[in-house]
Formats: structure tokens, sequence, C-alpha cells
């Protein structure tokens, strides 16, 4: 009848299947299908009950997000809920792997939900932009009442199929495969003569005013900007005033309004790029070269996070240090990450005793890596020191094994020229912590063979992180960008602007982080180090900060000697404005002979922005970045960029290239020499096109 919604009969049972891979998705055609099996369900005197089941390893993975935008198709989910909760024979839910979102809902339509263990049961929507649209939000607080939906729904959260028994949202755990169990919880109910119970009748509990003001208050804090998941709340609260009908109704206008959001728009882009990230045609059906075992040289901040990543996935690790006292060093740094899993509960302690004790070792010889698959090097960021250590690892490591730099600027063909074999050698450029963050930027030289990179990108999955496939240049993707908006801040602050401002309006557009914030946090010693390696080939018009000089040479460097840009006070969290910050940027200005202005905060985002996007066209027409959506990952996995605004070039596309070009030009009548178009950018504005037409390219 329905080629992705298979109905047959065992015995007095009907099996009603969904077979729409990867995750059975409900796009049109099943929706169609459950609804068409339903009816026939109803009108067969020879079933008495009926089983519904997702054939696969999930049981349906939600609403088929790419539908969304589209012109609606009946029948739309909620009918097929109602449609199957009014079903006059019960109807039970055989659920494994996952019942996410429109998943979720389809399974409590039905009557009664049978879990397989390992179940995730969960209304993901919010992470999306959108709230559960077909019943979620009205019949799970009548199930495990108002203060654990609150906790799952706003949170995007799911239960363990047993959490899910022990809270009733399902009724029991099922034996054997998904059809048996389905199959025997139905024909026990109707050995019982059990009819339908229907979860959109039961009473939904009273409301339960602390918990939604302690969920409100948390997300209010947790996702300052975000809008869905407050609004889940509202649809949660909607259900304990409301009866069924109305409060599905309620439920309805919420999810239309959400769907009509940015964010909702930013959040689906994000959730479709991360999956499309690693798809390049160069690595396409390239079978990337097994890494069991890898070294690590440099057991600095660095190269000990690096060594935790991948101790905590089940590589096997050999750190190679130039002393005994550094490799302990080393070890004592990787403990106590491990140590910060253990207490985050990653990971249990007798892991992390066996972790240190079989899986990894400390070395002062490169011999020690001959069998090793893959070797990353981070030691200190100078081309002599790098060559040397390729030049050992050339001498010592086997053929086929990998040589990876994680250089965070250095030119990655130079150091793979520099040895026999330049195909096997790639740029893995984690960022700080590394064992904490999601970030890898894939650095691919001219001769870098295309199964190096395929493993990169293996490697990167295994050990949890998404990957980037950068070109090389100074900073490749994320931080030459950086540079650039960096830059645009300084000169922000130069003309008027405090840094706290700058700091204040970039925080109030969704950055986690100002960039001043974010030089204390790194330490101010970095950026001055940056500024003395390009002092040699800077140009003359560019704005050199000579107030974060200062600091630098005041001890000031941020953090991690209390103060930097802000004062830092033993046991509070966060800084403190500096009043003599603001005199040594006073003094700046003086010496320049620049009368200060004053910058709206949207003046602030704009420019800052701006100088992000153009730099970003530039990276992306030099092919450093493959695509736009390169550069969107980036910024969300690497530099906290909000997701809900779904990257920076999507942001770009949504604001206007041709309203972002003009304010550029309208800058470089003041600027010429920073505010240069970029010629993509041009281009894009000339042909009314978007950097989103430009993410289907290899
Ligand atoms: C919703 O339900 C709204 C309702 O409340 C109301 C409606 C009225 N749709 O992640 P994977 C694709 S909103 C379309 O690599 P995994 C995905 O793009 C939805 N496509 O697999 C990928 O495609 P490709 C609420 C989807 O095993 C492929 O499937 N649900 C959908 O690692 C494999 O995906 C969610 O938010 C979808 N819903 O993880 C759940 N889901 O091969 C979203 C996946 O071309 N999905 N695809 O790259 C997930 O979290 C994971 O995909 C899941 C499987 C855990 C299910």
């Amino acid at each position: 009848m329905s080629d992705v919604v298979a109905y047959e009969m065992d015995g007095d049972i009907a099996v009603i299947t969904i077979a729409n891979p990867p995750v059975n998705a409900l796009g049109h055609a099943v929706r169609q299908g459950l609804w068409d099996a339903i009816e026939r369900f109803d009108a067969d005197e020879a079933a008495h009950a009926a089983v519904i089941l997702g054939e696969g390893k999930l049981f349906i993975g939600g609403a088929d997000i790419s539908e969304f935008g589209k012109p609606p198709q009946d029948p739309w989910l909620p009918e097929v809920v109602n449609r199957i909760e009014a079903c006059g024979k019960p109807v039970v839910a055989a659920i494994q792997g996952a019942a996410l979102g429109g998943g979720l809902e389809v399974a409590l339509g039905c009557h009664y939900r049978v879990a397989m263990p390992g179940t995730k049961l969960g209304l993901p929507e919010v992470n999306l932009g959108i709230i559960p649209g077909a019943g979620g939000t009205q019949r799970t607080p009548r199930l495990i009442g108002v203060a654990a939906s609150v906790q799952m729904i706003p949170a995007g959260g799911n239960l363990s199929a047993e959490d899910a028994v022990a809270r009733g949202l399902a009724d029991t755990l099922g034996e054997g495969s998904p059809r048996e169990a389905g199959l025997a919880y139905a024909r026990e109910l109707v050995g019982q003569g059990a009819g339908p119970r229907r979860v959109g009748a039961l009473p939904c509990p009273k409301t339960d005013e602390a918990a939604l003001e302690q969920a409100r208050a948390l997300w209010r804090k947790k996702s300052a900007g975000e809008v869905a998941r407050l609004a889940a709340i509202d649809a949660v609260e909607a259900a304990t005033r409301l009866d069924i009908a109305e409060g599905l109704d309620e439920e309805r206008r919420i999810f239309r309004e959400m769907m009509e959001t940015p964010q909702r728009a930013g959040l689906i882009h994000a959730f479709f790029i991360e999956r499309k990230v690693a798809k390049l045609p160069e690595i396409e059906g390239v079978a990337p070269r097994e890494v069991a075992r890898i070294g690590v040289i440099g057991g600095g901040t660095m190269g000990a996070g690096i060594a935790t990543a991948a101790l905590t996935r089940g590589l096997d690790v050999t750190l190679i240090e130039r002393d005994e006292a550094s490799a302990d060093k080393a070890r004592a740094t990787i403990s106590k990450n491990l140590e910060g899993a253990v207490k985050r509960g990653k990971l249990s302690d007798a892991q992390k005793d066996s972790i240190l004790s079989d899986g990894f070792r400390t070395a002062t010889g490169y011999d020690a890596l001959s069998e090793a698959d893959l070797a990353i090097e981070a030691v200190f960021e100078d081309m002599d020191v790098k060559k040397q250590v390729f030049a050992e690892l050339d001498r010592v490591m086997k053929k086929g094994a990998i040589l990876a730099t994680n250089t965070s600027y250095l030119d990655v063909n130079e150091i793979a020229a520099s040895i026999s074999r330049p195909g096997d050698v790639i740029g893995l450029h984690f960022f700080s912590p590394a064992h904490v963050m999601k970030l890898l930027e894939v650095v691919v030289a001219d001769q870098t063979a295309n199964d190096v990179t395929a493993t990169a990108f293996a490697l990167a999955k295994k050990l949890g992180k998404v990957a980037v496939r950068a070109g090389v240049c100074d900073g490749f993707i994320g931080n030459r960008i950086l540079a650039k908006y960096r830059a645009a801040a300084d000169r922000m602050v130069l003309q008027g602007a405090s840094p706290y401002q700058v700091d204040r309006a970039v925080k109030a557009f969704g950055w986690p982080m100002g960039p001043y914030e974010m030089g204390d946090l790194a330490g101010l010693d970095i950026g001055y180090m940056t500024r003395k390696r390009k002092e040699p080939t800077r140009d003359p018009r560019d704005v050199v900060p000579t107030w974060a000089d200062e600091l630098y040479h005041l001890g000031r460097l941020g953090q991690k000697t209390g103060r930097g840009y802000y004062i830092y006070e033993e046991g509070k969290r966060g800084g403190q404005e500096d009043p003599e910050v603001e005199e040594l940027v006073a003094k700046a200005r003086e010496k320049q002979g620049i009368a200060p202005r004053e910058f709206t905060d949207a003046e602030i985002q704009r420019r800052y922005m701006a100088a992000l996007v153009n730099e970003a066209a530039r990276v992306v027409e030099e092919g450093i970045a493959k695509r736009p959506l390169d550069v969107d990952v980036t910024f969300l996995y690497g530099y906290g960029f909000p997701r809900w605004r779904g990257g920076p070039m999507h942001w770009a596309d949504h604001a206007g290239l041709a309203d972002l070009l003009s304010d550029i030009k309208e800058y470089a009548e003041e600027d010429d020499f920073f505010w240069q178009p970029a010629p993509l950018l041009e281009r894009l504005v000339a042909d009314n096109a978007n950097f989103a037409s430009l993410n289907d390219q290899g």
C-alpha cells in the first residue's frame, strides 16, 4: 500500500512498519502511509491491536527537517498523531534506538509504549529553533508531570528507556527484537481485554509555578537571545490551564511562530552543515589509513590535551619529551585532564587508571615512534624547530605512517617539502584545550595524499571532533579571520569606543566573549608575540594597539596574572573594568591626534561582523575554505559563534550582502587601507547571489 509504511497481519495483530532510511523521518509519504495504515487497522475486524515499528536501528528520528520552509502537505503530523490516538483499538509503539521529536510524538499518540533497552526518548526540537509541534508539549506533562517536562523539553533532552519507564513516559521495557516485544505486549493487552488508553484524555497535572520559574530563569541565563527554549516552557504551561484540544491549538500557534524565526533557519542550517562539512569530493570513497597508535611530540598544554583526547577515545599514545622531568610533567597534566573527565562523569576512576597504565607511555627518543601509525607534533612554533622534529619523524616512522603538525600558522607546505615523504604530511590544528574544544582544522598541503586527508577526517570522528578542511595560509581559516575582526575592534577602540563597550556589544550580539575578555583568557603575551612576529611585514597604515603592548610590558597578561584588560579578584567570577586601561588607550589616541567619537553598540557589532565576513569571503575565494559552510562550522565549533545565528556566512546572507558591502564601502571612505571590499563579496552582490549558493561546490 505504501513504499515506506508496510501493513501486515501477525495472527490477530496488525504490524505497521515504517521503512524510510536513514532515520525513518516523518516526511509526507510516511505521514500518508501511517494515516492509511491506521484507517485500515480501524476498519479491519480481524485485527485486535496494532504495533507500530520503525525498521533499522531506530524507531523514528523526527519530522523530516528538509521539508521545513516548504509548503506543508496534508496530512500534517499533528493530524496523524491525533488519528492514531483516536483509533478504537489498542495501538502499541515498539521503540528501539531513538524516538525523537515527531518520533516520540507518534509514540505518545499510540496508546501503549514498549521501549527496548538503550533507547533514547526525547524532544530535541528546541535545538532546531522550534518547539514540539505534534502534541509533545501537551502529552508529555500528562505522563511525567510538569517539573520533569520543563526539565526535558527546553533542554532538547531525552530520557533513557529505563528512565522513561520509571517516569511513565513508556510502559515497559521490551525483550528480544522490537517486533517480538511489541507483539508480546499487544497480545497481553488483547488477552486482558484492554482498550485504548489515550494520553490526550488523561488529566494534566496542576501547574507547578516553582518549576516553571526555575526553568525560565535557567534558560534566560543559559541561552540568552534564544527564543524557542522559553517558548517551549510557555507551551508546557498551556497544557496545565487548557484542555487537550485548546492546548494542541496553542502549541500549534507557538510552533508556527517559531517556524518563522531566523533562529530556526540558523539552527537548521547548523544541523545540515555539520553533517555536510566532511563531505568532500577529494575524500569521497577514499579509504582512510588505519590509526590505532599515535605519537605526540611535546607535552605542553597542547600536546597533553591532544594526548588526553586520543587516550579517552581508546587510542594508544606515546608522548615524546626532551627529558624525563618534562615527560613526568606531561604525564601529570594528562592525569589532571583525565581527572577532570572523571569529575564530569565521562570516565570512571578505574578507566582512568587503566588508560594511564596500559594505553600511555612517555619516551625521550624518537625511536619509540617506529610503530606509530600517526604522529602529531605540538612543539614550539618555530619553523626550524618543526623541521628538526619532522626530520626525526621521517627517519624513524614506518612507511605509510602519517606525519602531522599542530602548527597554528606556520607554512605546512614548507614543513612537508623538508622531508622525503611530503604526501604523508598534514596539519591537524587543534584548539586549546584540545581535549575539550570540538574543532579540528585539517590543513591540507599541496602534496598531501587524499587518503591522508581522509584519515584525518576519520581520526577527528573517532576523537569526537568536528573536522573542517583548510588550506595553507597564516592562521588557516579561523585565526586568519579572527586577526581581522580583532583588528577592527582595535580600530574602534582607537577611534573612541572603550574596550569594555566593544566586549559588551559583541556579547549582546550573541558571542560568548568579547575580544578583550578573550585576550585576557588566552594571555596578552600571545597577542604581543603575534604582533612581534608580524612586525617585519607590517604595513605602516596598520593600527598597532600600543596600549596592549604597554599592558604586556607592565606584566598584565590577563587572567593568569590577575590583571589584563580587566582586574580579576581571587574567588570572583569575571573581571572588573580597569580605569588605567582607559587611560592607556586615551594616551594612545592623544599621541596620534585622534579625537575620540561615540560608537553605538549596533555600529560596533556591524563593523566587527563586516570585518569578519569580508575576510571570510577572501578565505573562500582563495580556496583556504572550500565553501562558506566551512567558515560557519569553524566559527560554531572553534569560536563560540552563536549557533542560532547559523554561522557568520549564514548570518551575512540573512543580514543582506548588499547592505554589508555598502557598509564596508562607507567605512572605506575614512580608511581605505583596512576596509577593502573582498572581490567575492562584490561579485555576489552584483549577481544578486549569496554565500549559501556556493555551499554545494567541492
Ligand atoms: C520535529 O520532529 C518537529 C515535530 O515536533 C513537529 C512537526 C510538526 N529529517 O545524524 P546522522 C539525516 S523536528 C531529515 O548522521 P546518526 C541527516 O541529515 C525533528 N533528515 O545519523 C543525515 O543525512 P545525510 C526532531 C534527517 O545515526 C542522515 O539523516 N528530531 C533527520 O548519527 C543521518 O543522520 C531531531 O532533531 C530528520 N529529522 O544520528 C533529530 N535526522 O546522510 C535530528 C537526520 O544526507 N536527528 N537526518 O548527511 C538526529 O539527531 C540524528 O540524525 C539521529 C541519528 C540521532 C536521529
